[in-house]
Order: C-alpha cells, then structure tokens, then sequence
C-alpha cells in the first residue's frame, strides 16, 4: 500500500465523513473552471439522427389512474397510413431496438425484420413497473375480479395505450396489431380480454396461460425449479436481478444439497419477494390459480379480434397455453381464432429454425412460417390485404414429414376415438390388453435427472433442446421403464392429444409420473446416421399423484392400492414410419427441473422435512387389477 502524508490522510477522512467520494473532492477546487461553467453535460441532448430512416420517440403513455408506462415509438420516415405493432413487455422495452442504427431493419430485433420490409411502427412498451414505466409491479397481475380490486390491469393498460396511439400517431392508420412471446403473449391474451376497438388482429405467441397447469411454473401440480431463478431476475428489482447463486455447477447437485424448494427459497432470501409467498402458499390448484387461469378467462370475456395463438412442439416453457385457449375457444363456438405449431422450442418462432437438437428441418421453419403466413395474417386485418389461401384453423408442422398440415379441426382425433395402447409383459407395448405387473424402486436420493449431467438451467442450447434430447441417457436405469411395440411395418400416423392412463399401486402415500412417448429410431439411419437407436421424446408430461381425485383436492395415496392416474399428453402431430417403434417410458421424477415428491403425503411439498423422502416401490399394473396404457391419437385409415 503506498505512503500517505498525514494532511493527505486527514484530507480524505474529512471527505469520508462528509459522504463525498474522493474524486468528487478532488473535482472541486478549480476556481477558473466553476465561474464559466456548471457541467459539461447540457440539460438535454438531442442527437440529429443524419440519414436514420426512422424517426423514434420516447414517451410516457398515462393510464386511466395517472401511472404512465414507458413506450418506445419508431417510425419508418415518411410513413403515412401504416398499422403499428405492439409488443408490452416485462423485458426491457429499451432492449427491442436499437437506438444508434439507422435503419430500421437493421435496428429492431430479428424478430421483427421482416415487418419493416412489409410496412409497420413499431411499439414497445414496459408493463407497469417494470424498467422505465411506473407503477407497482405485479408477476402475471390478475386481471380485475376476485384477485385484483384495482381499476387496472393488462387489459385496461392496453387499452389505454392503443387509445392515446391512435390520437397520437397522425402516421399510423389507426389500426394495431398485438403480438410478443410467453409473457408478452401473456400481456397479449390480457389486452384481449377487453380489446380497444383499434385492435385489429392478435397473435399470443408462447403465451403463459394456466402456469399451475402446464407452464411455466408447475406442471399438474409438480413444481419447476428453473423458476428460481427466474423469481430473483423477475421480481427482486425493477430492471433485470440477478439469477441466485449457485454452490455447485451442477444443478442435480445444488438442488439435490437444498433439498426442497422452499429450503433453496429460505436460504436465499426469497422470503422478501411477496410473489414467492403467494405461490409457495397456494401448491394446489385453489382459486388463486383458476381465477388467474386466461383460457377460461378468454372464453368469459370473447374478442372478436382474429387470433393467432402460436406456440412450439416442443416448447420447453409455455406447452399448455396456445393450445388450450385455442380449444377452449373454439369448443365455446369461437371461430376467429387459430393455432399453429411449429418444430420449436419456446419462443423460436421469434428466431431461425433450421434445426432443433439433433433434428433438422428443410429451411428456416420460423422465418418461412412469419413471411408467409404470421404477416400476411396481420395484413388481412390491418392492411385490408387479401392473403393468398386463408388461415387454416390448424396449422400443425408434421416433423417426421418435415412439412406443415392445415386441419379444419383440432385436435384431429377426438378424445372419444384414441386408441389404448396397453403396457404389456416383458416391455412390451400393443392394443391388446395383456396381464401382469412390473415394479421399480423410486429413490429420492437418486432422482432421474431431466438432462445428461452436469445439468445446467443457465446453458441456453442444453434448455432449449432438452425435450428433444435421446432419451438412451436414463433408459438403462432400474428407476425407469420402457416398453416399445415390436418394429412397424406400416405408417402410425398421430394427430391429437394423447393421455397417459396408468394404474399403479406405491408403499408410499404420494407419487409423480413422468410419461413419455418415443419415437424409436431404426438401429441404423442412413440418412442422418447419429440417429440410429435415437428415442425421440414427441410427447411427454409429469404429473403429481396427490391430484388424482381432482387438481384442487390433493389427497394421500392409500398405500399399497391400485389407483387410476390419468392425464393428457402434449398434443402430437407425427408420423411413426416403418422400421420405427413406439415406445413408452414411465419414471417418478425429472430433476431438477421438477421438485421431487417426498413420496410421502405432506400438505406442502414445498416445505417437506428431509425426513419426508422415502424410497417407494411403485408397481403399473397391466391386469387384471387395471390396463396401464397410452392413448393414442391414431388416425385410422
Ligand atoms: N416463460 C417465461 C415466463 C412467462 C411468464 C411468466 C414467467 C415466465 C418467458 O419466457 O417470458
């Protein structure tokens, strides 16, 4: 440490008591320089924007109670009578363009390129509280009702913003378009519940729905501990926190040491977050969930804005949400709304989709998918623009065949018409009933992990493609078991939603199940010869065994008596080709994505006691105390 003079050492200790920093005492004794000037930094700069082919304004959008929302406005230069595009986020609106390039194709991100080419303003907004717009900040706010007793919400914010566009934008034609991603597709299914009249055409894309049901948070009731960290980023700042950190590489091991979540929630801090207090106290699926749950709130309060509800075949995050709004809305007799699936994992629409894991498709799926078909949808509607063949109701990627489908009805094979496919003595799998049993030991010291080891949340390609990943990795282990038909000899071709239905009996008084369906490939593979053997997971789910009776009334396992666990599989739209088999394969954990199940009953797992995980013996039963089976949506010739 250098030498300090005793002045210089009684200088800075007058600076410190002070509060001032150093370097601020050091700034200040330049006379000359104070008497001509107070900073270098004018009250406002206006950058001249030479050869910017947009104009871009910055403004602050009051709602109905005074609370304005930060927007971010471009403007190709010259435009008149264009529709605008509206994304409300709670990800930062500033990060969605790039304010120092000055073309607008080259400034807005990937996402939207492809809309400037074809004529639009762009809008992004921070939802209330978040980043630049004021407000509390509320994680997925309800909207008004039972849980919300507030004048606003998502739906009256949009409104409110779409009002001051259309009174501002003298550029504009009046009319806007809605569209964002998993939460902003949230933020797009809210403002739906109660449109502005300028609203013209809606695409959800991804978007969080039921989070108890099937997406981001829990999964028929098991928990996703990936959201964690999301809790932390999301909602312990206005701008973006920080992910919590971790004691080992390895997240099977950090989860595995905490235990529970709620532990890892404990010891972390999280009991200053108020959104962890309500979800942690709420594990089942009560009113706290249903009346936050938008496709039963899509259904009470119809638009008739034309939808596009978009999500991924294998979308890691938000599988649940398009695809039921779309079917609820439709059963309810609503025809202006569609839905298309694509070969993607969450969000990919958004980005190129040339391949996904170890699957490859013929071009850019996402980008061919936004040309000809995501904008031309907005241009119907918005630019009055007659697209070449109409929206199909359905329009579903085929990714054995690698092309797109359209179906007038979705899904295509009813519940009432799947056909059973029965587990089956010695690993097999058929449609006919056979008899027997097979157990396996469900050790919570040694979960099945989600993804081969380490596994790690924060590695984007490895979450993004896990749900495609071979599933070769656990099918060897004791705790999991596999049953494949014999190798096919024709075409099975699946279009619809298939159910796991399984008769069990555990030592223990709760269980998940974890059912996948597989594509097996041949053992060789000759046009992509990596594939060989590959399992392919095209349908898979978890579910928790305490909400068999019901997701709002957990109830012990009775031990040792066979129960009947059923529930629907993400919907397929696949072929199965010859010299390919199908396969099943059945487990009690995927962790650490999921927590595990003590597996003894507990009011709240989130909270259960080390002395709560017990190894369980779990035995699915082929008859005939019940036919174990997966229902499939085949399509009979
Ligand atoms: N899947 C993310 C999310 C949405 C809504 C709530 C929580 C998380 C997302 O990508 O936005």
């Amino acid at each position: 440490m250098p030498k300090i003079t005793a002045r210089l050492a009684l200088a800075a200790c007058s600076v410190l008591a002070l509060g001032l920093t150093p370097f601020a005492a050091q700034a200040k004794p330049a006379k000359a320089a104070a008497a001509d000037q107070a900073s270098d930094i004018p009250a406002k700069w206006e950058a001249p924007r030479p050869g910017f082919d947009y104009d871009l304004r910055e403004v602050m959008i009051p709602m109905r109670d005074g609370v304005k929302l930060h927007t971010i406005i471009a403007i190709p230069k010259g435009a008149k009578g264009l529709p605008m595009l509206m994304e409300r986020t709670p990800y930062d609106a500033d990060s969605f363009l790039k304010r120092n390039i000055p073309h607008l194709r080259d400034a807005v991100w990937s996402a939207n390129r492809e809309w400037v080419d074809d004529g639009y303003i762009f809008v992004y907004q921070d939802i209330r509280g978040k980043y630049g717009s004021q407000g509390p900040y509320i994680m997925t706010r309800p909207p008004r009702g039972p849980m919300n007793d507030s004048k606003t919400d998502d739906t009256t914010d949009s409104y409110d913003t779409v009002d001051w566009l259309v009174k501002n934008l003298p550029e504009s034609n009046g009319k806007v378009g809605l569209i964002g991603s998993s939460y902003d597709g949230w933020t797009v299914t809210m403002a739906l519940l109660g449109p502005h009249p300028a609203v013209k055409a809606a695409a959800p894309e991804s978007p969080m729905i039921d989070g108890w049901m099937g997406d981001d948070w829990f999964h028929y009731g098991a928990f996703r501990q990936i959201n964690l960290d999301y809790f932390t980023e999301q909602s312990s700042k206005t701008g973006k926190g920080e992910a919590v950190p971790r004691s080992s590489y390895d997240d099977y091991q950090a989860f595995l040491d905490a235990g529970t979540a709620g532990a890892w929630a404990t010891t972390n801090g999280f009991k200053q977050l108020p959104w962890w207090n309500r979800l942690s106290s709420h594990p089942a699926y009560d009113s706290f969930w249903q009346d936050q749950a938008l496709d039963k709130q899509v259904v009470a309060k119809p638009s008739t804005v034309p939808t596009l509800w978009l999500q991924g075949l294998w979308d890691q995050e938000d599988m649940y949400g398009a695809i039921h709004s779309y079917e609820a809305l439709k059963a309810a007799g609503h025809d202006n709304n569609h839905i298309v699936m694509g070969p993607w994992y969450h969000s990919q629409v958004n980005r190129s989709a040339e391949s996904l894991g170890a699957l490859k498709w013929p071009g850019d799926t996402a980008a061919d998918f936004r040309r000809d078909t995501l904008i031309p949808f907005f241009d119907t509607y918005l630019k009055d623009r007659a697209p070449a063949t109409p929206q199909p109701s359905a329009m579903i990627y085929n990714p054995a065949e690698k092309h797109w489908d359209s179906f007038a009805q979705w899904p295509g094979v009813p519940q009432s018409g799947l056909t059973p496919f029965y587990l089956q003595a010695s690993n097999g799998l058929a449609t006919q009933p056979s008899s027997g049993a097979d157990s396996y030991v469900s050790d919570p010291a040694k979960p099945v992990p989600f993804e081969p080891l380490p596994a790690r949340f924060a590695d984007h390609p490895s979450w993004a493609t896990w749900l495609v990943q071979d599933q070769r990795f656990v099918s060897t282990r004791p705790d999991v078991l596999s049953y494949q038909t014999p190798v096919l000899d024709h075409e099975v071709r699946l279009e619809g939603a298939p159910f796991a239905d399984l008769f069990a009996r555990t030592t223990g008084s709760d269980v998940d199940f974890v059912v996948k369906i597989i594509d097996v490939y041949p053992p060789t593979y000759a046009e992509q010869p990596e594939l060989g053997g590959y399992q392919l997971p095209i349908s898979l789910d978890i579910f928790r065994g305490r909400y068999r009776g019901g997701f709002d009334k957990p109830a012990a396992v009775p031990a040792g008596q066979v129960q009947e666990y059923k529930f629907r599989l993400p919907t397929v739209n696949y072929t199965v080709k010859p010299g390919h088999r199908i396969m099943v394969q059945i487990q009690s954990s995927l962790f650490p994505l999921y927590d595990r199940n003590p597996q003894t009953y507990v009011p709240n797992i989130f909270f259960a006691k080390p002395e709560d995980f017990q190894k369980a013996t779990i035995t699915l039963e082929h008859g005939p105390d019940g036919q174990s089976a997966v229902l499939l949506p085949v399509v009979k010739p």
